[in-house]
């Protein structure tokens, strides 16, 4: 593949990782780069200094970039459910026209929940309901309204601890601040810091994000669907829709439907359009629509390089600006869509509510003309079936048995042991892990052992193309497991959206505590989180959530600032004595489950459930 003005090649992602290696400073040792009297490498032992310019130790370094980076993962969720809530707002002010209030039933529940009135009309309630969102965004003082769905107990050592949330661009801002030069320059307080904001995300953005769009557009409900590069169709044009919000791809799933655009399509020499999704606005429309997946992040620029894909339409996050020049080198338009991103390279169409019908016409039109300038097409022939669509609605359902309506049947089946526990498996694909493989590993091992897996982000994607998202997996459950998957027809691995869709199992956490049996705090629970495969600052901000949420979570890949000794007391241990969780950092997936499943075992036997 020759590029020009380049070195003379584009490689993606796996074999750039293979060139670059990572920078040791960054990863294990403490790098401080926050001001202009460093950058300042200090290390705690052997050669090198001990403490930077301004006298900064290794774990106030260490703190201080986890902060930052949690902090910006939080304003990526949080960002993204801004811009969800904000057509939200336009459509229950009518100005949205290519969008309606889908989930009516969800819409009255959340206004509920939220003290939001009890208006009939379901746009005066969404406009409430928005108001009440938007709000969470600014506010000044006090709590987050949010941070109430959490269990009491819960919500009380926040309190307890100073924990509670303010306003989610409030912490994010804070965090900036504290980890500025010569601001905030202990590391407990930092951490503390951390958590207040990735809680920020947890239960304030993520949480608007879900909810606003299973009102929108549907609260999912299992259903099938094919995952990886052989759901793309060499008669069809081909649409990619990668990144995270899933707004305009929704109305270009719902328009290219029509009649239409295959009467176009048709006239162009091609059989039909067919739309396939990638990374998290995959997911999204994956879980609503059974639209299927292109795959995973680490998949994006071989979607391309197959020949066969006549758009890729992204947004924002996880979107390799690397994309441009493959996609130069074939006929595939690469189009950016939202107001905050551009790539050099790509050509630029910007996503508005009001106009979003006329946008995804365009889109479209431009794709099916794209068709004739298709060269070679190699399509891998792979493509996976999977069942996806589990949230706390659906899984309450599907789990509910006779006690339909609640998640006593699941906390039963824990309690008499056919279930041993639950395990979050969530975060990217990285290629300087095993690039997708050590999901499979780790997840099976899991299963293996009765723990219920629920995964989210492209580690679901990664599980999916293992063959792990089907009812017929359960065939490598243990017995416990397999027993309860095949009675209720269930995969042994519950997808359960996108990553802001992590909410969706901070939510299900929450009910397996009200549900009763297993303690009181989230912290109780037999349940663990972890991000094999980790890449972006939102999955640290996962990972800091869960745990300032009583859920501990193992981390792949590399845990930075680590050889900081100090540092890695209070995030692999110290936490415990506040939050009862805490950070544990397992690179080989086979080992990282079985500390999941020594976790579990642990908390069993607090329970006094070990049997
Ligand atoms: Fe991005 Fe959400 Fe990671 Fe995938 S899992 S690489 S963050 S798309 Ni979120
Ligand atoms: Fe160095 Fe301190 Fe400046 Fe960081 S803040 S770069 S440790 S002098």
């Amino acid at each position: 593949m020759d590029k020009p003005g380049t070195t003379g090649r584009v490689i993606p992602a796996l074999d750039r990782a293979r060139e670059i290696k990572p920078c040791p400073l960054g990863a294990g040792e403490s790098c401080c780069r926050v001001c202009a009297m460093g950058p300042c490498r200090v290390t705690e032992s052997g050669k090198g200094a001990r403490v930077g310019v301004c006298g900064a130790t290794p774990d106030t370094i260490a703190a201080r970039n986890l902060c930052r980076m949690i902090a910006a993962g939080t304003a990526a969720h949080s960002d993204h459910a801004r811009e969800v809530v904000q057509t939200f707002c336009a459509v229950a002010r009518g100005t949205a026209p290519g969008f309606e209030l889908c989930d009516r039933e969800k819409l009255s529940r959340l206004a509920a929940q939220l003290g939001c009135g009890k208006a009939e009309d379901p746009a005066v309630l969404a406009r409430e309901v928005g108001k009440l969102f938007l709000g969470e965004f600014g506010r000044q003082e006090g709590e987050l309204a949010l941070a109430a769905l959490a269990p009491p107990r819960r919500l009380e050592r926040w309190r307890r601890l100073g924990l509670v949330p303010r306003g989610i661009d409030r912490e994010v801002v804070e965090s900036l601040h504290r980890t500025h030069m010569g601001v905030d320059q202990e590391a407990l307080h930092l951490l503390h810091q951390g958590t207040r904001t990735a809680l920020a995300d947890g239960w304030g953005g993520s949480v608007i994000a879900t909810a606003v769009r299973d009102v929108l557009f549907g609260t999912p409900r299992p259903v099938r669907s094919r995952v990886d590069l052989g759901v793309l169709k060499p008669d069809c044009v081909n649409i990619v829709v990668h990144g995270h919000e899933p707004l305009l791809p929704e109305v270009l799933v719902r328009l290219a439907a029509d009649g239409e655009m295959t009467a176009r399509a048709r006239a162009v020499g091609a059989a039909g359009v067919n739309i396939a999704g990638m990374c998290c606005t995959a997911n999204e429309i994956l879980m609503r629509h059974d639209v299927p997946v292109a795959s995973h992040f680490l998949q994006q620029e071989l979607a391309i390089i197959t020949g066969a894909v006549e758009l890729m339409l992204v947004d924002v996050q996880c979107v390799m600006q690397g994309l441009a020049a493959v996609a130069a080198c074939y006929h595939t338009r690469l189009v950016t869509t939202s107001e905050k991103a551009r790539i050099k390279g790509a050509r630029h169409v910007e996503f508005s509510p009001a106009t979003a019908l006329d946008t995804a016409r365009e889109l479209l039109y431009a794709a099916i003309d794209n068709f004739p300038n298709r060269r070679r097409v190699d399509i891998p022939p792979q493509a996976v079936e999977l069942v996806t669509g589990f949230g706390q609605e659906s899984i309450r359902h599907a789990l509910g048995g006779r006690f339909r309506g609640s998640y006593r049947m699941l906390n039963e089946n824990i309690i008499n042991g056919w279930i041993r526990g639950v395990a979050g498996v969530v975060g990217c694909t990285n290629p300087r892990a095993a690039s997708g493989a050590s999901h499979g590993v780790l997840v099976r091992e899991l299963v293996a052992n009765d723990v219920l897996v629920l995964v989210t982000g492209c580690a679901a994607l990664a599980c999916a193309r293992d063959g792990l998202l089907v009812p017929e997996a359960a065939d490598s459950a243990g017995p416990g497991l397999r027993e309860v998957c095949e009675a209720l027809g269930i995969p042994p691995v519950l997808h359960c959206g996108s990553c802001v869709d992590n909410s969706r199992i901070l939510m299900m956490a929450a009910e397996m505590v009200r549900a009763g049996g297993l303690g009181e705090d989230l912290s109780d629970l037999p349940v663990a989180g972890c991000a094999p495969e980790w890449m972006s600052e939102k999955a640290l901000a996962v990972g800091q959530y869960f745990i300032g949420s009583g859920i501990s979570v193992g981390l792949g890949v590399y845990f930075p600032g680590a050889d900081s000794k100090e540092f890695a007391a209070q995030v692999f241990e110290g936490l415990t004595q506040d939050y009862g969780a805490a950070w544990f950092f397992e690179p080989d997936p086979q080992a990282l489950a079985r500390k999941i499943l020594a976790h579990i075992e642990e908390k069993r036997r607090a329970l006094g459930i070990e049997g």
